[in-house]
């Protein structure tokens, strides 16, 4: 690590309202003892799961000039990390800018977000697909959802997966380039009241798994929260499976707080009501080792 605090280039848009990317990525990183640093994609008033009429302005031409200063006044990261990109320009621009940033033991994390339950979101389509593909070579770690993980290999997206499969994909993943891989929201057919997070570490030739207790009702942000933790807990010195534990159990302790307030879930989960637990140690595990 070069620097006492960990700096991060956190490369997301940036949306007023509803907690989604850097209103998740910032606090969750700060609270864990990372200097955030914005690379902003786009600015918007909302974000655009479950509001009409959000504004959107785009930062791509921005990116290059915040860029260009960072260069000229030698910024260094400890990681890079990207999530929500708004064009396949600006899936390029991230790929040059790992290559222009690059330095040694950098924990560079791409979070391709495309899509979830089976579709891509809103106004990506398959250039989109095709550009986050490239991208995902260049990381260290990746996070895709199963959806993301079938739109990344061309597989069929199926409504159960089987643990061979999950596996496969893990494998296949990393053979595109990062070392470590994690597919979320694995929708695994023998346990219906459960949500699994599985991943593969290539360097130990290990998969892992972490289950979590489903809840009917989802909210957007949960991924960057999730990938958010992975990175201040990697950032930390845990290893990948106590991370992933990290990860899992704060976005469900995030969302059951949530859910006994039946707050509008557009407005996304009450993470500040349990941010402090990102301070505390982790006081019980559940990972497992998946053979
Ligand atoms: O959390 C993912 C995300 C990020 N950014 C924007 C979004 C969403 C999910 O809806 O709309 C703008």
């Amino acid at each position: 690590m070069k620097h006492p605090v960990p700096r991060v280039a956190a490369i997301h848009d940036l949306s007023g309202f509803g907690r989604a990317s850097l209103t998740i990525v910032s606090p969750v990183l700060s609270t864990m003892g990372m200097q955030v640093c914005p690379l902003p994609t786009s600015l918007l008033s909302t974000h655009t799961s479950g509001f009409e009429g959000y504004t959107f302005l785009d930062l791509t031409l921005e990116m290059e000039k915040i860029i260009d200063h960072w260069k000229k006044i030698g910024i260094e990261f400890d990681s890079i990390y990207s999530g929500f990109l708004g064009s396949p320009q600006q899936v390029d621009i991230v790929s040059r800018f790992i290559d222009d940033f690059n330095s040694r033991n950098q924990l560079v994390v791409v979070d391709p977000v495309i899509g979830d339950d089976g579709v891509t979101y809103g106004p990506y389509g398959p250039d989109m697909i095709e550009a986050m593909k490239n991208l995902v070579r260049k990381a260290g770690i990746i996070t895709p959802n199963y959806t993301e993980s079938c739109f990344l290999l061309d597989r069929k997206y199926k409504k159960m997966v089987s643990e061979a499969e999950i596996k496969e994909h893990l494998f296949s993943l990393s053979e595109k380039g990062p070392g470590r891989v994690v597919i979320t929201s694995v929708p695994l057919g023998q346990y219906n009241e459960k949500s699994f997070v599985y991943a593969y570490d290539r360097e130990f030739d290990t998969y892992w798994k972490v289950g979590c207790s489903y809840i009917p009702a989802s909210y957007p942000g949960t991924g960057d929260m999730f990938t958010s933790v992975l990175v201040g807990a990697l950032l930390q010195g845990d290893s990948l499976p106590i991370a992933l534990d990290r990860a899992v159990q704060f976005v469900s302790l995030a969302i059951r707080s949530t859910f006994g307030y039946g707050s509008p879930g557009r407005e996304g989960v009450l993470f500040e009501k349990v941010l402090y637990s990102l301070m505390t140690p982790l006081s019980m595990s559940n990972y497992e080792v998946v053979k």
